[in-house]
């Protein structure tokens, strides 16, 4: 089923200069990004985008993570995308992570875990309205 889904490289990913490692990946594996920028969070938008989150202990570091320097955005469209996404992606822990994966093979943490991926078609509605605008969507 074809999807859509919200992926962005957060901070040490950019720091990192891992950013066209990640968007290489997606683009070899016959993805199609319909939507790209590069912004930095505010509080209010982690608050909003991390929801889920906002009230357990890791909160105020994921925030203050998040917060800390820019990360790329991005709306990806295929097949069963947001399924394919989290796997590429790998386990939420750094140590769960298999090699092979982009947290397998580059995350070191479990907070600085480079990428976002949404986790459900409902998710990534919200997620990518919170992000971009249906006139930037242009893919
Ligand atoms: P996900 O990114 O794999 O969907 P979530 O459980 O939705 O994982 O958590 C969102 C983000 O919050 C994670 O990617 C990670 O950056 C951070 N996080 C999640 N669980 C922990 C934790 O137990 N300690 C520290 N940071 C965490
Ligand atoms: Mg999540």
């Amino acid at each position: 089923m074809k999807q859509r889904t919200l992926l962005f490289v957060k901070p040490d990913g950019v720091r990192r200069g891992l950013i066209g490692e990640i968007i290489g990946r997606i683009e070899r594996k016959g993805l199609r990004i319909v939507a790209m920028k590069m912004l930095r969070f505010t509080p209010e938008l982690a608050r909003k985008h991390y929801e889920e989150h906002v009230s357990k202990p890791f909160y105020p570091a994921l925030e203050e993570f998040v917060l800390s320097g820019p990360v790329v955005a991005m709306v990806v469209e295929g097949d069963d995308v947001i399924e394919l996404t989290r796997a590429m992606m790998g386990k939420t822990r750094h140590t769960e992570a298999a090699p092979g994966t982009i947290r397998g093979d580059f995350a070191f943490s479990t907070t600085e875990n480079l990428i976002h991926g949404s986790d459900s078609p409902a998710r990534a509605e919200i997620e990518i309205a919170n992000f971009f605008t249906d006139a930037e969507i242009v893919g």
